[in-house]
């Protein structure tokens, strides 16, 4: 059955655009990119170390994989890109998360969908927003909108690129 699934993307080493365009080049082979967000310089939050800023982007898609089999395909995208996980949370050539899959609602050790913190990180929210207002979240059932609205103040500097 064909879903639309939201991403978040992020870089925030070596070239960060080329990085986020090649990651999207790629996720071509999983199903249908619909929509791409501004590009957005964004403060690292929740690091444990200081590291370079991030470039982050949202994207929406329609595939006609499961969950798992989209998770798969996406860390091997993630991994044939250079990714290298050293560190928890340390800086990253490229980072895809699922944010939302369908109105699927799924918690397992090796995936949670929706994204467990995509409420509190305005450098997901603001991209997600541009493309998705209206979308709700099936378990808060607030909308992007919402969700972007009830953030506070200090969730991290985030910074629209002037081009897509
Ligand atoms: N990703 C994280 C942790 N912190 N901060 C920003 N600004 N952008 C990110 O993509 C990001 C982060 C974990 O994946
Ligand atoms: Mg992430
Ligand atoms: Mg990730």
């Amino acid at each position: 059955m064909k879903q639309t699934v939201y991403l978040s993307l992020g870089s925030n080493v070596g070239d960060r655009e080329e990085n986020l365009r090649e990651g999207l080049r790629r996720l071509k082979d999983l199903g249908v990119v619909e929509a791409v967000s501004s590009l957005y310089e964004t403060e690292p939050v929740e690091v444990q170390r200081e590291q370079p800023w991030f470039l982050n982007c949202a994207a929406q898609m329609q595939t006609e994989l499961t969950p798992e089999e989209f998770l798969t395909q996406m860390l091997a995208v993630e991994q044939w890109m250079g990714r290298r996980r050293t560190e928890p949370k340390g800086p990253r050539t490229i980072d895809i998360d699922i944010l939302f899959f369908g109105n699927a609602v799924l918690d397992s050790p090796a995936l949670t969908i929706p994204h467990p913190a995509l409420q509190q990180r305005r450098f997901v929210l603001e991209p997600l927003a541009e493309i998705a207002p209206d979308v709700e979240h099936p378990v808060l059932h607030k909308t992007v909108r919402g969700l972007l609205g009830a953030l506070p103040g200090d969730s991290g500097t985030v910074r629209r690129l002037q081009e897509n």
